[in-house]
């Protein structure tokens, strides 16, 4: 009883240290971008965006949610941007966001 409950622990521990490790290598992985549309109403922006790594997408034009409307601050159209996005519920969410080379 007492090694099972050991054994147990220890493989959560170990599953919680990967994704933790997983969460921390995507995090670092910035896109490029350039912004099409802010729509803070909405909690969405529209960027033309460079191959992101992290979810595998080639380069395009779309529309993205974000996780907190403050991110888009002080954004505007024709900005340029790193950020990162992750699929979140089936949906792509920018998850931070900052200044690019302008
Ligand atoms: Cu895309």
């Amino acid at each position: 009883m007492r090694q099972g409950n050991s054994g147990m622990f220890r493989l959560i521990a170990s599953l919680l240290l990967a994704l933790g490790l997983q969460t921390a290598a995507l995090s670092q992985e910035l896109a490029d971008g350039e912004v099409r549309r802010v729509d803070r109403d909405a909690k969405k922006i529209t960027l033309r965006h460079g191959p992101i790594a992290s979810i595998d997408m080639p380069p395009m034009t779309m529309v993205f949610q974000v996780k907190d409307p403050a991110m888009l601050g002080g954004l505007k159209q024709g900005d340029k941007v790193k950020f990162s996005a992750e699929k979140i519920d089936g949906a792509y969410v920018v998850t931070r966001i900052e200044p690019g080379m302008q």
